[in-house]
């Protein structure tokens, strides 16, 4: 007599984990910077969060496009994982520390693999140039390569299913 009720509430609540674990994911587990907020001229250490592979494949690869204004770009090695970088010209020529510096890493890649149940960071220093105003927003499309599948973090308007990873340039406090 009892039972058919307890089932009926152990339903309910499976069905509520279930539904918990499918939107949970895609509401606040993206690939993410640590840090969302620098002041222009000077260096930040740029902390790229990875909490999942693609629809739970391992990532195998991280591609990072350097956004107009930021460089001096210094990617971390990583261990286990090959470094390759895409430099080339800046759009306009940057004075730092004294010298005029026109090119530099466009895009940074890591190949590798994390597992899906794991987390991991990808890192670089880079200088933000004073061009980049208080309040600007800048966005850092990653694509995330899996041995099934990609995501592309590269939608630059919110809400997205896949924003691009954020930097809000705040003035000098
Ligand atoms: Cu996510």
């Amino acid at each position: 007599m009892r039972f058919p009720r307890l089932n009926v509430f152990l339903l309910a609540a499976i069905g509520a984990a279930v539904g918990a674990s499918i939107v949970a994911p895609s509401a606040f587990a993206h690939v993410t910077l640590e840090t969302k907020q620098a002041v222009a001229g000077s260096y930040y250490k740029a902390v790229f969060k990875v909490p999942h592979g693609c629809k739970g494949s391992p990532t195998t690869r991280i591609r990072i496009q350097i956004p107009a204004g930021v460089i001096s770009v210094k990617p971390q090695p990583k261990a286990g994982w090959k470094l390759e970088l895409v430099e080339g010209n800046y759009a306009k020529s940057y004075s730092l520390h004294g010298a005029q510096v026109t090119s530099g890493v466009r895009e940074i890649s890591w190949t590798g693999n994390l597992p899906d149940a794991y987390y991991d960071e990808f890192i670089f220093q880079a200088n933000l140039t004073t061009d980049l105003p208080a309040g600007t927003v800048v966005s850092f499309p990653v694509v995330q390569e899996c041995e099934k599948g990609v995501s592309r973090w590269i939608e630059t308007k919110e809400p997205s299913e896949n924003p691009a990873p954020k930097l809000t340039i705040v003035a000098k406090p």
